[in-house]
């Protein structure tokens, strides 16, 4: 419990050191980390946004907490994406234009390649022709994340650019701002709610 309390502090207060240690300890002891991060660190995150919303932290906050919690994920990572299989599909993902948000995205990265999928991760701030361009490199699903109003309209504009360079690739979108219903009516072919259920999501987009 002790430790739980530690890591949710040191990421909401973005001691990158603090939570990059305890996430090594805990890897060493042989625990569970999909828990750690879904329980603790995750939760962690809502917290800082909570705190931005209600005025009580600003961006500086809100950046340092990220790089701690990406500096977690980044030993979580190769442990969860282990994987023996061949590659089940060619994946690609991104955050759209104007969109810098990629912890949630890096999660989806994450449990992708858990899955057996090979994934192309085109970062953040990704204009909608890279993703075009992403298909024609061979990958079968585009990825769409979006984590602002503001952005969320972008993925209208990718999805047109795909559609338009008339390829088979298919598309899913996902981001805290995205539901089912804004999925279905921008034409996507599968919303993913979180991380696992954007590996659902893909594999529904294949058929
Ligand atoms: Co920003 N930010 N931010 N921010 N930020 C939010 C998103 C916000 C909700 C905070 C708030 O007001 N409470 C708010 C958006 C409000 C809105 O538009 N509805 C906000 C804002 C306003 C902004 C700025 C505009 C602030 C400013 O400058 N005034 C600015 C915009 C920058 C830009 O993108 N152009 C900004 C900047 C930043 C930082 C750079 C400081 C930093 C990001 C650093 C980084 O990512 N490297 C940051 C952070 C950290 C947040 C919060 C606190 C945390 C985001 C996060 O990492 N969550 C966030 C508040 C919050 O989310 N409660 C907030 C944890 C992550 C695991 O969840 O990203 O939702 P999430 O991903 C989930 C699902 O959404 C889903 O799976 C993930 C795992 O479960 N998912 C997918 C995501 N992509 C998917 C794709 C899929 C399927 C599922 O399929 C393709």
């Amino acid at each position: 419990e002790e430790e739980k309390d530690i890591m949710f502090d040191a990421i909401c207060d973005g001691e990158k050191e603090t939570v990059v240690d305890l996430v090594t300890k805990a890897r060493d002891a042989g625990e569970d980390l999909g828990k750690l991060l879904n329980d603790t660190m995750i939760p962690a995150m809502a917290e800082i946004g909570d705190q931005f919303s209600a005025g009580e932290v600003f961006v500086p906050e809100m950046l340092v907490a990220a790089r701690a919690m990406q500096g977690g994920i980044d030993i979580i990572e190769p442990v969860l994406a282990e994987t023996d299989h061949e590659p089940v599909g060619r994946v690609c993902i991104g955050s759209v234009k104007g969109d810098l948000h990629d912890i949630g995205k890096n999660l989806v990265v994450m449990m992708l390649k858990g899955a057996g999928f090979e994934v192309e991760d085109l970062g953040v701030d990704v204009p909608d022709e890279e993703f075009a361009k992403a298909v024609e490199r061979g990958n079968q699903v585009v990825c769409l994340s979006a984590l602002l109003t503001t952005t969320k309209p972008r993925m209208i504009s990718a999805i047109k650019h795909l559609r338009a360079s008339s390829n088979e690739a298919k598309i899913v979108v996902g981001g805290a701002v995205i539901t089912q219903d804004y999925a279905n009516l921008i034409g996507a072919d599968a919303f993913g709610e979180d991380a696992p259920g954007a590996v659902g999501a893909v594999k529904r987009a294949l058929g």
